[in-house]
């Protein structure tokens, strides 16, 4: 018996003349405003992406730690960009793969986000080996615990803050808040903290209500309220790309300079150690694998 796990993430253009079928690929057909395209070259033109991501290298140091640490087959595949979520199921079945472990680079279940990426698996394995698809992990322990770690003792009010979605996934039951509250909540518990609060961030200019608060309204209501030192603690996204470097670290921290706020943020997991022993313990669970002593 042979188990391959596909490690999935969102992708990022890989230079920056990619972007246009980038975005195409995040639109899925539907059209692209010439001014927001023009608005999304310039955020990544003003983080340094001419010829290579900085977001790719990190999934690719996260795979191959994974890998290591497994001792399994670890593969990536993007739901946007290439290698192709497709690309690493073909690449699992040439390897002679009888069990795909499917776990996406993002903790929380929406039908909006995780449901894609099982859907672009599913396909592409057509039945040719066994999925074992983990929906989420929002409560893994070794999860809650290093973000814990990153909060712990701070005299800061705490942020926890995960991408915005269109508001009428509440309207059909999606369990994506709720899990984001759970998430935050166990967090603030395990570092002791309890002045905290949460918002959402980078919604896009799609013509329809998203979830909020966002974050750049948020900072304004602590400031109202006299919380003027904050620490941001992202729980929806794992690693350094453009909607932490951008959304948080540009437009969070301009909108706080504005206000005289101090705003800080956790650093996020990346590949760091106990991160990847996270997602390896998440797959061995999965794959009813007892832990390594
Ligand atoms: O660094 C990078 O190059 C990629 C950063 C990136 C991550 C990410 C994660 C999530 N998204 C989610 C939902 C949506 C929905 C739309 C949408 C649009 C964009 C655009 C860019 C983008 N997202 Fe993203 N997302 C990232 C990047 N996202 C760029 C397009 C330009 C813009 O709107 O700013 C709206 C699609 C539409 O137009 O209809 C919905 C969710 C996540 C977290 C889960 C996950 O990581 O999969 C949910 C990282």
């Amino acid at each position: 018996m042979s188990d391959v796990v596909v490690l999935m993430a969102y992708g990022s253009p890989e230079r920056l003349a990619d972007v246009p079928a980038y975005y195409a690929d995040i639109r899925g057909g539907r059209p692209i405003a010439p001014e927001h395209l023009e608005d999304l070259v310039e955020r990544y033109r003003r983080l340094g992406i001419e010829e290579s991501s900085p977001l790719n290298a990190i999934t690719e140091r996260t795979r191959a730690a994974l890998e290591a640490e497994l001792g399994l087959p670890v593969l990536t595949g993007m739901k946007h960009w290439t290698p192709r979520i497709a690309d690493a199921a073909e690449a699992a079945l040439a390897l002679g793969a009888d069990t795909v472990v499917g776990l996406v680079l993002a903790p929380h279940y929406s039908s909006l986000s995780i449901a894609g990426y099982r859907e672009q698996l599913e396909q592409a394995l057509a039945g040719r080996a066994d999925l074992v698809f983990v929906e989420s992990w929002h409560t893994e322990p070794g999860f809650l615990d290093l973000l814990a770690d990153r909060i712990r003792g701070t005299a800061s009010h705490v942020v926890f803050t995960a991408h915005s979605l269109p508001e009428r996934i509440l309207a059909a039951g999606d369990p994506y808040k709720d899990q984001l509250l759970e998430t935050s909540r166990l967090v603030a518990e395990r570092a002791a903290i309890d002045d905290w609060s949460f918002s959402f961030q980078s919604e896009s200019p799609t013509g329809e209500p998203w979830l909020g608060p966002d974050i750049l309204d948020h900072l304004e209501a602590l400031h109202a309220r006299g919380a003027d030192d904050v620490l941001v603690c992202p729980v929806g996204f794992v690693s350094d790309h453009l909607e932490i470097r951008w959304d948080l670290d540009v437009e969070a921290r301009e909108r706080a300079a504005q206000l005289g706020m101090r705003v800080e943020r956790i650093e996020m997991p990346n590949d760091d150690a106990p991160f990847v022993a996270t997602l390896a313990a998440v797959v061995r669970r999965v794959l009813r694998v007892p832990s390594r002593a």
